[in-house]
């Protein structure tokens, strides 16, 4: 009987947006805001400044890169503003996906005539359709194949992954790209004192491919695991059908106004203490499944929202406290990039590794959704 292909990680691409807000701009600009609103709302309770000290203590994050800077830090409008683009022009989405895409796959010296798939797995979509995938698919010049649209919140890519190995080993792709693109300051309400510094834009890709047909050196996916478990923790009720509802226009949307529950809201405390041990169990049972335990774990690229949720998570599957070395991050320069996050810390993270090195890629945030993705460094 023939086996059936084995899919492995040939490449990774990123694309950064080169603007980058520190949190003392950061922190700047909602403070101006807090002090403007407060005066214009005398005898309602104050806002109360965000601190700088609070931010990098509470979540690791010291900066995050934008796709528009100067409107964000703008008291006025505090949010991206993007002109808009024709119809006819690339979306910009789609663009910065066909950028990490681009560097994927010259990292693995690999056509895009030769892809067969693209998987667009993110926590936001610029549209919904034509799909975002299917832009990318053309923007690249792939003249086969097929694209669709993912989104699993933080758990988009690792679940773009086991897709993307499933039709490996089915047969019904060789090559597939999983692309990233996360424009996630577009969702963040940067009025909101508690969540304000959470979030950074930034497009990750990764190339799937059949081992015979992957570079020398390259990443053997070892076994893949996916899990939900509905949470209204962390949500926005943005969606097609608020015009529908009376009052509203569904278009514009105030961020300190009553239809802010249109962007990212959460209960970052529930999320924290829910979301550690679901992961941690999760990878050692699979890490056993797979016959292996914490110690057989070069390094984790987890999930990068929170340098405390990562801390707790990492000590309970290596069983000590992990070394920036076992455990990177990318917090401090990238804020929460929802689903690319790991995938950026894997990128940065991996060509020191030897081969034979294990390694595991896990994602996790709302839904509640989580991934695990043991992987194994050929060299
Ligand atoms: N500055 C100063 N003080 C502050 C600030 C601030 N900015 N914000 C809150 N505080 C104060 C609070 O008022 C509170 O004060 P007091 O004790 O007097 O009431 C105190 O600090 C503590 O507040 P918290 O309890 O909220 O603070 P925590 O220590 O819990 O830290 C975190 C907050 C960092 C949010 C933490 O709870 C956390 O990381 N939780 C997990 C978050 C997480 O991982 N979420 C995942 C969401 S991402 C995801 O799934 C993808 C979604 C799709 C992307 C959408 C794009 C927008």
């Amino acid at each position: 009987m023939s086996q059936s292909p084995i899919p492995v990680i040939s490449a990774t691409g990123l694309y950064t947006p080169p603007e980058s807000i520190s949190n003392e701009e950061l922190v700047a600009s909602y403070n101006a805001y807090a002090d403007q609103y407060n005066a214009a709302h005398p005898g309602e309770e104050p806002l109360i400044h965000s601190s700088v000290e609070f931010i990098e203590k509470a979540s690791g994050i010291k900066s995050r890169h934008v796709i528009s800077k100067a409107p964000i830090l703008d008291p006025d409008i505090m949010g991206p503003r993007i002109a808009p683009r024709g119809n006819d022009e690339i979306s910009v989405m789609a663009e910065m996906g066909v950028a990490a895409c681009n560097a994927a796959l010259a990292a693995a010296g690999r056509d895009a005539k030769d892809v067969d798939a693209v998987l667009c797995a993110a926590s936001n979509m610029q549209r919904g359709y034509p799909a975002m995938a299917v832009e990318i698919q053309a923007a690249l010049g792939m003249e086969h194949g097929f694209g669709f649209d993912m989104n699993v919140a933080c758990s988009s890519a690792t679940f773009g992954i086991q897709t993307a190995a499933d039709y490996i080993r089915s047969g019904n792709a060789k090559s597939v790209l999983v692309v990233s693109p996360e424009i996630t300051s577009g969702h963040l309400n940067w009025r909101d004192r508690d969540s304000h510094f959470i979030f950074g834009d930034v497009a990750t890709a990764l190339l799937i491919e059949a081992k015979d047909i992957a570079p020398a050196v390259h990443w053997e996916i070892l076994g893949t695991r996916l899990k939900t478990q509905f949470s209204n923790n962390i949500r926005n009720n943005f969606g097609f059908l608020n015009r529908a509802h009376p009052g509203e226009d569904g278009v514009a949307i105030e961020q300190d106004s009553p239809a802010s529950d249109k962007l990212f809201m959460q209960e970052g405390r529930k999320v924290f203490k829910e979301v550690v041990p679901m992961v941690a169990e999760m990878i050692i049972d699979h890490a056993r499944a797979l016959g292996l335990s914490g110690a057989d774990l070069r390094r984790m690229w987890l999930h990068q929202a929170n340098a405390g949720m990562n801390r707790l998570i990492a000590q309970r599957v290596l069983g000590h406290e992990a070394s920036a070395d076992e455990s990177p991050t990318v917090l401090d320069t990238y804020g929460n990039t929802s689903s690319a996050g790991s995938i950026i810390a894997f990128h940065k993270h991996n060509e020191d590794m030897a081969g034979g090195d294990t390694g595991l890629i896990c994602s996790f945030g709302a839904g509640y959704s989580a991934g695990t993705v043991f992987v194994r460094k050929v060299a």
